[in-house]
């Protein structure tokens, strides 16, 4: 048994979750009718809804003892302090130093780094700014019109869902693309069409050395080069990045290398200069929109009591089913179509900083870790895998994201779309016994041996918990808001299952056995040295490879 699942907070939420598992939420609902007001909190406009879960106000107490037995506490003030929390890499976790609006100084090994960061958002508006006014042309004189960024996982993932989310406020003369997959057919299909001479590629690669980044900067140099000659890459190229020697080899002008810093993970960079491609397609003042809602989420997280602190009071929701009911899946479900790309986002933001099976000392751990996550939009997603949602085998947990109001002045469909959202929530928690079905049919005047036949069918258990999350309406300040959330939410858990949240080992031997693949796939060698399978699919690929050219 490890320390934590032998802890006498964990034993309690055992032993309380025997007492919980044969209570159903409806009954739970009849018997007090101010679970809303005890199970719901807000900030800044935000509201977390979360009576529609299997507790009752001592499981919320089991689980705040579990979070302050665990130093959650003390865990977010070393990372608001700048200590170097990521142990296997020796850094500072200090994203909330990018966002941080007030005046308060932030120290990385003792220094402010609140000028820097103060100086690369100077930078970022200038540029912005200048190419947004049409003042930085490409190398023919003509104003930018399109902004392909190349970067991949964390220099990829925040920006476009960001700009997904934010397309509202695109202005339709400058718009966004990009290049992550280093499948040929994502950099041909993307540059398809595209006018080099009103083109800009952002490089965006922490490390510059990202091996399907660097070959889709290089071909995306060469289909520019090819068109207006190599003068025009100081026009058309800039890098987002840490390695300045890199860039400058590159031949991109190092006066436009947006640099940031190693104490800023790759899937928590969105808020550095990564986010350059959100400045110049939305603009840098909403850029720092969405900062300023990040601010103000890391404001609650930093100060509100820890049973009212929203990030916190998810993770510990996410951990009571995980650990003690044994769900391994969590679905994120927002409703808004301006929000599709968030669980995809959360996908690496979530499965890539828990997905851990070691503890910080580096021993096995006796319990699960971060969840398999997934989601899609509504209502789209009602009518794929609701179903297994409402009648499956398989529990997960779940998070509806419910937007208040819309852009678009087409009352009827928000109204339909909020009472969609409003009524799956209802339905997995209610439920429809066999009874009501029952007494149902026989109002429609149907036999008694056909209502035999369907009611099974139609019966759905419920008790299937959910979170809602309420916000007025998409804006920078909200995507802000929702994205650190999440991510407190995510460092929150790692604490609780004392894991290191800022590390990837596990996407390592991947990309050093693909290394060695490479000239066994180039060559005309015979395969040695492979398995039998890697060799057989080897052999078998080069062959059609063969055919195909
Ligand atoms: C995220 C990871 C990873 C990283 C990419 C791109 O936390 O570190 O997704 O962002 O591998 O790395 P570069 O920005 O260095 O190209």
């Amino acid at each position: 048994m490890s320390a934590l699942t032998d802890s006498p907070a964990w034993q309690a939420l055992l032993a309380h979750h025997r007492e919980i598992e044969p209570l159903h939420m409806r009954d739970l609902f009849a018997q007090d009718t101010m679970r809303f007001e005890k199970f719901s909190v807000r900030s800044s406009g935000l509201l977390l809804d979360y009576s529609k879960n299997r507790i009752t106000e001592k499981t919320m107490e089991l689980l705040s003892t579990l979070a302050r037995q665990c130093g959650v506490i003390e865990a977010r003030d070393h990372m608001f302090a700048g200590d170097h929390i990521n142990s296997t890499e020796d850094r500072a976790v200090f994203h909330v130093a990018l966002r941080n609006r007030s005046e308060r100084p932030m120290k990385v090994d003792g220094r402010d780094v609140m000028p820097d960061v103060r100086a690369v958002l100077n930078q970022m508006r200038r540029f912005t700014e200048a190419v947004r006014r049409g003042e930085w042309q490409g190398i023919t004189g003509r104003p930018i019109k399109t902004v392909v960024n190349i970067g991949i996982g964390g220099s990829d993932l925040g920006v476009i869902m960001a700009l997904q989310s934010l397309r509202s406020y695109q202005r339709d003369d400058l718009s966004p693309r990009f290049i992550s997959n280093v499948d040929s057919s994502h950099l041909v299909e993307t540059l398809r069409n595209l006018d080099p001479e009103t083109t800009l590629f952002i490089v965006a690669s922490k490390t510059f050395t990202t091996q399907e980044t660097m070959l889709n900067a290089t071909s995306a140099r060469s289909w520019l080069v090819k068109r207006l000659g190599s003068e025009a890459v100081r026009k058309h190229f800039v890098a987002v990045s840490t390695n300045e020697e890199k860039v400058a080899d590159f031949g991109i002008d190092p006066d436009y290398m947006f640099p940031f810093w190693d104490w800023v993970g790759g899937r928590y960079s969105t808020w550095s200069a990564i986010g350059l491609a959100i400045a110049l397609v939305i603009g840098m003042d909403k850029f720092e929109e969405m900062l300023e809602g990040a601010h103000a989420m890391d404001e609650h997280f930093r100060t509100a009591p820890l049973e009212n602190n929203m990030p916190i009071i998810m993770a510990l929701l996410g951990v009571w089913y995980a650990n003690f009911f044994g769900w391994s899946t969590h679905a994120v479900l927002p409703y808004d179509q301006y929000l599709t790309r968030f669980p995809q986002y959360l996908q690496q933001l979530d499965m890539e900083s828990n997905g851990k099976r070691v503890d910080l000392q580096g021993r096995p751990v006796d319990y699960s870790t971060g969840p398999i996550l997934f989601g899609h939009a509504g209502t789209n997603a009602q009518h794929s895998f609701f179903q297994l949602l409402h009648q499956g085998q398989q529990d997960c947990s779940m998070d509806f994201i419910g937007v208040a109001n819309n852009h678009h002045p087409l009352r009827e469909h928000q109204t339909i779309l909020l009472s969609n959202f409003l009524a799956q929530t209802k339905a997995l928690m209610l439920g429809k016994t066999e009874e009501e079905v029952r007494a149902e049919l026989h109002a429609k005047g149907m036999g008694e041996a056909e209502i035999d036949k369907i009611a099974p069918h139609k019966t759905f258990p419920g008790n299937k918990p959910t979170n809602s999350i309420v916000l007025p309406l998409v804006t920078p300040f909200t995507v802000g808001q929702l994205l650190a959330l999440y991510e407190h939410k995510v460092f929150v858990q790692g604490i609780l299952w004392n894991i290191n949240s800022f590390d990837q080992w596990g996407v390592e031997l991947g990309k050093e056995l693909a290394c060695g693949i490479v000239p066994k796939l180039m060559g005309d060698e015979e395969i040695m040295n492979e398995d039998a399978s890697t060799a057989g699919l080897l052999r078998y690929m080069k062959r059609l490879k063969k055919e195909f050219i």
